[in-house]
């Protein structure tokens, strides 16, 4: 069990202010006349305690409180112009923000939980015991904004007055990390201690960059605080390491959700997004992937989008399982991005009319954007986070240097995009979920598509994903266990978020209407893996429509499935209509190929899932016996059919 506010408050102890009159003398001294009536809005004696603490700690030479009004946003836009953090683009609204080269994605290595002894943790995640962090805090930051202007916004993680909505304060050094607050995140400056009060809780963020150089990388780190919920974020720039708004609090609502909240809400890796089915009825999703697999695509393709990310969940008391959006914007890869797969994204990036910070992509000559994938003509040359880049430069071993890095991202207002739901997505009771979905980079051994049978097999699926690394890590290779894709935000122990799992799924507070259908999904198959050449895909992006159509007919009961040992598979007669609706052909013999039993992969795959949770303590058992269950029924049909097992012989 984690406990709150145990040990030493860090940022209290550096800072050195204890009470509220000593904070408010320090808030006079140290913002001006304008700021501190900006500040007068906030009577949270807390939350005015971590304003004074971080001010004494950094030594600002501005205090800047950011309302969220256009003004506010406006300085904040053109400051970080002055500053350099950005610079504008040809296009009205666009800025391109570069990260040093060392600091292109999260900082895994670098990143931390500051935890008191013995406290019980994820074995994927790194502890700091409260000592060290003390020692690297007081070595850091004191002084750490000097000469600078410190700003400070209020925030809301999800719609005002939702009951999974937590409130966040970020505070920062850095223009650019402030801007993409404004995008992502819901100001909630008039609200905030009405929401603190309702939500008993909310989340500090401190951050700067300090000079932002490569020889201070060394030095960065993002430390986040459970008992405390504070982070600490130094010496770098990368949203990932510094919003933490966004990675940082989504942690420690995994916390609270487990600790806290259980059978009561998630909090989850996930996008959410609705589908239009027969009679125009609305179907939303919530799908978990690891970083770096198509989540924001996925999203997209509903035709009411509503968040690319993170979803804070709960059972209402209609006994409907209710999604919200903790964000509002958009930090999305842009590999890969092009007009085929994206169309309404493409249409913000390309178009006119929308506020879209980049980060990381190749600027040409004319100040605009390029990146790998996006299906255009290339420029010959231009400037990326790397410097001067031309056509065919190549590294010291002779390998061709993409223009943009593959975690090259754009960051802009949710609901620019086209098939945004917005009233939904602010909706406080949130979007009611009917589908879960999990899925992984996963070339050889998943179909595209299965639904558990049971709740239990269902959050088996969660537990089970396997995944490639991608370039969202600093330092990531290879095939990796990844854990409902949230497993690098799950500070606490995996039993535990898995304990909660079950309990929340198979909760009596759901109706029959209510409780979600639960799924596999897997884009990732390639040719070679199933019986054909070539290291190519078996699927195109947009059949990612036809996979989520079936899974709506399906959770509606409009549809008949094929049973098998993982789960419901669908019969290749539903999925043909589909696919037509995409104006696709789907021969018969594609879906053999994606949906043959390839047991062999699916057995190692169980193996490789039952050995490593059974070195971790207390996983429930309800886990090994699903696998079990699994794989008896597997090896029986392999039996009969041989390893491959074609879908035809379980219909
Ligand atoms: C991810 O990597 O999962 C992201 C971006 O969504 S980051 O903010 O780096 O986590
Ligand atoms: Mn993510």
């Amino acid at each position: 069990m984690l406990e709150l506010k145990k040990g030493l408050d860090i940022l209290t102890e550096v800072g050195g202010i204890r009470d509220i009159a000593a904070a408010k003398a320090l808030l006079e001294t140290k913002l001006d006349a304008v700021n501190q009536e900006k500040l007068a809005v906030i009577q949270n004696e807390e939350a005015l305690m971590k304003v004074a603490n971080a001010i004494a700690v950094c030594r600002p030479a501005k205090v800047m409180i950011n309302t969220g009004s256009p003004e506010d946003v406006q300085w904040i836009r053109e400051h970080s112009i002055e500053k350099g953090e950005e610079a504008k683009l040809a296009k009205d609204g666009h800025t391109i923000h570069f990260d040093l080269p060392q600091d292109q994605a999260r900082l895994v290595n670098q990143t931390f939980y500051i935890v008191n002894p013995e406290e019980k943790m994820s074995s994927l995640a790194k502890p700091l015991l409260r000592d060290d962090a003390l020692t690297y805090i007081k070595e850091f930051f004191p002084g750490i904004m000097e000469g600078k202007v410190m700003m400070i916004g209020f925030y809301s993680r999800g719609p005002v007055g939702a009951e999974a909505a937590i409130p966040a304060i970020e505070i920062s050094s850095s223009t650019y990390v402030m801007h993409s607050a404004e995008l992502l995140y819901r100001n909630c400056y008039d609200a905030f201690d009405g929401e603190a009060k309702r939500a008993g809780l909310f989340y500090t963020n401190l951050h700067s960059e300090g000079n932002n150089t490569p020889e201070e990388i060394p030095n960065a780190r993002i430390l986040m605080d459970r008992s405390w919920q504070t982070t600490f974020s130094s010496f770098c720039t990368y949203a990932g390491n510094t919003l933490l708004l966004k990675k940082g609090n989504h942690r420690f609502s995994v916390d609270y959700a487990t600790y806290y909240k259980r059978e009561e809400q998630l909090s989850e890796h996930m996008f959410i997004t609705g589908m239009t089915g027969p009679g125009g009825r609305k179907t939303f999703f919530a799908g978990a992937a690891p970083s770096g697999c198509g989540k924001t695509t996925t999203a997209m393709v509903g035709s009411h989008f509503i968040g690319d990310d993170l979803a804070q969940m709960w059972i209402a008391a209609d006994g409907t399982l209710r999604a919200i959006n903790p964000e509002k914007g958009i930090f999305g890869i842009v590999e890969d991005v092009n007009q085929e797969g994206d169309p309404n994204l493409m249409k913000c990036l390309r178009g006119d009319g929308t506020e879209v910070i980049w980060s990381n992509v190749l600027v040409d000559e004319n100040k605009v954007p390029h990146w790998v994938g996006n299906g255009e003509q290339p420029p010959e040359k231009g400037f990326n986070f790397q410097g001067e880049w031309y056509a065919g430069k190549t590294d010291a071993d002779g390998k061709a240097i993409p223009m943009s890095h593959k975690n090259s991202r754009c960051t802009l207002l949710a609901s620019e995009i086209a098939n945004h739901a917005t009233d939904i997505a602010e909706d406080p009771a949130g979007a009611p979920i009917k589908v879960i979905t999990y899925s992984g980079r996963d070339a050889d051994t998943m179909p595209p598509v299965w639904a558990a049978k049971s709740m239990d097999e269902g959050v088996a699926i969660g537990a089970s994903i396997v995944s490639q690394a991608t370039a969202t890590e600093v330092g990531a290779t290879g095939v990796r266990r990844q854990p409902w894709a949230n497993a690098p935000f799950i500070p606490g122990a995996l039993a535990d978020y898995m304990e909660a799992q079950f309990t929340l799924f198979n909760s009596v507070k759901f109706s029959d209407e209510g409780r979600p259908v639960m799924a596999g999904l897997n884009y990732f198959l390639t040719h070679e893996n199933r019986g054909g050449s070539g290291s190519g895909l078996l699927g195109e992006k947009r059949d990612v429509k036809v996979w989520l159509g079936w899974l709506e007919l399906y959770a509606h009961g409009d549809v008949e499935a094929i049973d098998s040992p993982i789960g419901m598979l669908p019969k290749y007669e539903d999925l043909q209509p589909l696919f037509a609706a995409i104006d696709k052909e789907y021969p018969k013999e594609l879906y053999n190929m994606q949906f043959a039993l390839y047991v062999d992969n699916i057995v190692a795959r169980l193996d490789l899932q039952k050995e490593a949770y059974s070195k971790e303590a207390n996983i429930p058992q309800t886990l090994f016996e699903v696998y079990e269950k699994q794989k008896t029924a597997l090896l029986a049909l392999k039996e009969q059919h041989g390893p491959v097992v074609p879908i035809d012989a379980l219909c």
